[in-house]
């Protein structure tokens, strides 16, 4: 029997090409059906996204709306005399300031909303581009700065969510040159400070993972840091511009971080880094406590170059008088106080007073001329007095603090004295003329409200409440756009930049919030602020670099790990 023909037409599978051009009509209704399919799953995405924007629009909205019950309801008590809050408790709280406080607290909620629309896990949002921006190697740094801000103002919702990214999609295996001093001041500061006020170990695990990639930027002959090392391979190298030379703040403002991750994972290896640095200088430091910012790492010795309490030079000394406030002012943190106090007798050496109006200001120097120029992030520097103050005794404590308020004065002049109200980058100073502005962007700095926060906090002068509520307006006029706030590319036009710094949340906010909070809220008896403006709890210094460590060990003395006060808050 032969065997049947086999028909192509019905043999052809349909996934066949040749099936098609038998059948043309069948590809049409093929090309038909697959148009539509992407078209509908295109709509779909349009939708989804649609929907994921008007749901964070409506949170954003539901929030405010919390916010302006609380505030409501904070007044109808202040009104009635009935507010029994832990809050109003305080003899420092007052309607004004809860009113004030709930507008600081409203512009994080809409700078934290605007970063979550466009720029969620990203280091930064750009507002006038509405996207996200990794000037840090990718590491979320404006959610990671901004942890802390979020728990102090009580956005407990936004907290968790952020969260949630800090344990599921924190990636720091990046094979990216990072900045030793942003990556700890940022993201090993933001971390500990989560920890210290949730307890949650996640981030006390990512800080230690954090800290662990960047440790070999200390394996210099010295044990002055490199400054920037690869987060993935762990190479260390200083930026070329430098010369090869290390910059001052960059390799001194590590201390209080590094010490405090030492504290609670009851490793020293952190702590002993970076108090090496400061044994390192200690041996060469001049008589007058001024060092230039430029540190040779082979040798641990300053390289000619400018000394200034601005740029490159700043939180070095921020961090001699922290450590020892943090260190519990003992004997073994004894030597930072007095590095400290030998170098603000040198910061006294630099002040002038402008003509005619007599402001007082900081200079730099180089070699051994003065250079009448300071910058606005050299306005720490009057919070930081203010602090150091009450270490010195009678006589000597009122002089430093008058000289903190005096610069203040000049530092809240930097804004007063723009159309915007907002101050330039630095200020010259001219006989004749006061002062005026050099470089001219505001990039939403914080270092004169951190001055003013402290100066209330110290003084419970509450002209600095005024002066900080006016700077909060301005940049509420300038700064602020309907998708978060940006800089000004020039504070005498108004003309604005592309760029929410991740210190605008992490500390400019924070400090506004505090400036108008209860001293009882982060009280400086209790914690002490990183250079980012991120809290740690003070607790009793194991001097784990020595000999307490190697006792605990030995397991005969646990080491004390609680806080100097019975806090709030337990840790897990
Ligand atoms: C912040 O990152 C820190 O305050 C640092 O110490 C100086 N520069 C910015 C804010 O201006």
């Amino acid at each position: 029997m032969g065997k049947k023909p086999s028909s192509n037409s019905t043999s052809l599978s349909i996934f066949n090409p040749k099936y098609y051009f038998k059948k043309p009509q069948q590809l049409v209704l093929v090309i038909f059906g697959f148009v539509s399919l992407v078209l509908l799953v295109s709509d779909r995405q349009n939708l989804t996204r649609d929907h994921h924007e008007e749901v964070l629009r409506l949170n954003e909205e539901l929030a405010q709306l919390k916010l302006h019950l609380e505030d409501l309801s904070v007044k109808v008590k202040w009104s009635a005399g009935l507010d029994s809050s832990n809050t109003s408790k305080d003899d420092d709280d007052d309607p004004v300031s809860v009113e004030r406080r709930e507008k600081v607290k409203e512009a994080m909620l809409h700078a934290w909303t605007s970063y979550e629309k466009y720029a969620w896990g990203h280091d930064e949002l750009q507002p006038q581009t509405k996207d996200g921006v990794n000037s840090f190697g990718g590491l979320g740094a404006t959610l990671v700065d901004s942890l802390d801000t979020l728990f102090i103002m009580g956005l407990h919702e936004q907290f968790e969510r952020a969260k949630e990214w800090v344990a599921n999609s924190l990636d720091f295996n990046k094979d990216y040159e990072a900045s030793v001093f942003e990556t700890t001041i940022r993201v090993v500061g933001g971390l500990l400070s989560a920890y210290d006020l949730s307890g949650d170990k996640v981030f006390l695990e990512k800080a230690k993972n954090i800290a662990d990639r960047l440790l070999p930027a200390w394996n210099s002959p010295s044990g002055i840091p490199y400054n920037r090392i690869n987060l993935a391979h762990g190479s260390a190298h200083n930026p070329g511009w430098t010369g090869g030379n290390s910059i001052l703040a960059d390799s001194g403002t590590e201390q209080l971080e590094f010490i405090a991750l030492s504290q609670r994972t009851k490793d020293p290896k952190y702590q002993a880094k970076v108090e090496k640095v400061v044994k390192e200088l200690q041996k060469t430091f001049p008589a007058d406590g001024l060092l230039p910012i430029y540190i040779n790492p082979h040798s641990g010795t300053a390289a000619y170059s400018t000394i200034t309490f601005g740029a490159m030079g700043d939180s070095f000394y921020e961090y001699l008088l922290k450590v020892w406030i943090q260190g519990n002012k003992t004997e073994a943190v004894k030597h930072y106080r007095e590095m400290w106090e030998t170098s603000m007798k040198g910061l006294q050496s630099l002040v002038r007073k402008t003509t005619p109006s007599s402001f007082t200001y900081i200079c730099e120097k180089n070699g051994n001329f003065l250079s009448d120029k300071m910058d606005e992030l050299a306005c720490f520097a009057p919070g930081m007095l203010a602090l150091g103050s009450k270490g010195y005794g009678p006589g000597e404590a009122e002089k430093v603090l008058s000289l903190a308020e005096e610069l203040a004065w000049t530092c809240y002049n930097f804004y007063q004295l723009t159309p915007t109200k907002l101050a330039g980058e630095n200020y010259f100073f001219h006989p004749g003329q006061d002062m005026n502005v050099g470089t001219s962007w505001n990039i939403l700095r914080p270092e004169t409200v951190e001055s003013l926060f402290y100066l209330w906090r110290i003084t419970g002068n509450k002209t600095y409440q005024e002066w900080g509520w006016n700077i909060f307006q301005a940049f509420e006029k300038n700064s602020r756009l309907e998708t978060g706030y940006v800089g000004l590319k020039d504070v005498n036009s108004g003309i604005k930049d592309n760029m929410m710094q991740s210190f605008f949340l992490a500390e400019t906010l924070k400090y506004l919030y505090l400036l108008f909070s209860p001293t009882s809220v982060i009280s400086l008896d209790e914690w002490v602020f990183n250079t980012e403006a991120h809290p740690l709890r003070i607790v009793t210094r194991s001097d784990l670099y020595q000999e307490s460590f190697q006792v605990d060990r030995q397991q005969k003395l646990p080491i004390h790990f609680r806080g100097r006060k019975e806090g709030r808050l337990g840790y897990n």
